[in-house]
């Protein structure tokens, strides 16, 4: 369903005429629309009744947010001819409704160019819950309850002893379950953690992490892939340093680096010492392919978890995280031009 209303969002904000956009509604939300038949095309008979629950609540929210969106920007069925109709006559001097056109998030549109990016070179798009085990997590990843690296994402426990995901690696062996390899794919979406906020760490934000598995996968696979996206997300030339980093899911690991685009480099609150820290990286560990139920003696793969809320504010010059989750129309409608 995030699927879904992604697509539906794209196509409502690509529609520039009142044509267009009546063919959004009827795609969409018309008698024969995919939304409207949505729960037609799934088979549910085999969900436990709580599953059915949460799969309609989810179903109905679908619903109202497209049709919530619809209303903003389709005009009524009939328009002043039908107003006319109801009425009497229309005030043609009376100054019009106005029409306030929303504008997609930046970190929306940052992740809408990644997905093409990818997808052009093969890659497939997953969404991972946001509400994870531990599990998935932390686990399936090679770091168990004891180790130390779970210190370095401090996270937001549920009552249940579910969590808020941290990373969004924890979509890694999920899919590789369900796709199994040889795989190509990302996996956009929100993170959490419970973190002190300054300009350039929130408690929410966005990651997109990629997982590329196949035979003889090295380190120039992987940065072949990364100059590849910064060169069509930037297209122009930037600054990049790889350097060793830990994280226990990939050996060798490295954190490769951005030359801050608001300073130049200089140094400045966002970055601190002219480097932003942007898209950890390296070649997965054996015992995650293990736990996907794949032999690391006949596949190998790379994985990297891109900061898309930092690559947001790179791309657009944000010096601050604290504009993106603010809530202040004036920075977002700053994008209403942009797609
Ligand atoms: C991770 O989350 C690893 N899962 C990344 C990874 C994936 C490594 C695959 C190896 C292989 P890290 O904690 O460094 O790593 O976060 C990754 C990126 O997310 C950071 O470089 C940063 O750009 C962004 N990030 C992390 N914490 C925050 C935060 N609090 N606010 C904003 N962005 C953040």
């Amino acid at each position: 369903m995030q699927e879904l209303k992604l697509q539906f969002l794209k196509e409502l904000a690509a529609a520039k005429t009142a044509e267009a956009l009546e063919a959004v509604r009827v795609k969409y939300m018309g008698k024969k629309g995919i939304i409207t038949n949505f729960t037609k095309t799934k088979d549910l008979k085999t969900l436990s009744s709580e599953a059915k629950q949460a799969f309609y609540r989810e179903y109905n929210d679908l619903k109202s947010f497209a049709a919530d969106q619809l209303k903003k920007v389709v005009p009524a069925p009939g328009g002043a001819a039908a107003a006319a109709k109801k009425g009497g006559a229309i005030d043609l001097t009376a100054p019009g409704a106005g029409r306030r056109l929303g504008a997609l998030h930046p970190i929306t549109l940052t992740q809408i160019e990644l997905e093409h990016i990818f997808e052009g070179m093969g890659f497939s798009v997953y969404y991972g819950p946001e509400v994870e085990s531990e599990y998935f997590c932390f686990e399936a990843l090679n770091i168990p309850s004891d180790h130390p690296a779970r210190d370095m994402q401090d996270t937001f426990w549920l009552k249940n002893n579910l969590i808020l995901r941290t990373h969004t690696s924890a979509n890694q062996v999920r899919t590789i379950l369900k796709a199994g390899a040889p795989l190509r794919a990302i996996f956009p979406g929100r993170c959490f953690r419970y973190e002190a906020i300054d300009p350039s760490h929130e408690n929410t934000f966005y990651q997109c992490e990629g997982l590329v598995i196949d035979k003889n996968i090295s380190v120039a696979n992987l940065i072949a892939v990364m100059k590849t996206i910064l060169g069509e997300v930037f297209r122009r030339e930037v600054k990049v340093r790889l350097r060793p980093g830990f994280f226990p899911f990939v050996e060798p690991g490295f954190e490769l680096d951005l030359n801050c685009l608001i300073c130049g480099g200089k140094g400045c609150p966002t970055c601190g010492d002219g480097w932003i820290e942007l898209i950890p990286c390296g070649l997965v560990h054996p015992e995650v392919l293990r736990h996907g139920g794949i032999d690391p003696n006949e596949y190998s793969g790379f994985a990297f978890g891109i900061g898309l809320t930092r690559l947001a504010m790179m791309k657009y010059g944000i010096r601050d995280i604290r504009y993106l989750n603010g809530g202040d129309l004036r920075v977002n409608e700053q994008f209403s031009t942009i797609l």
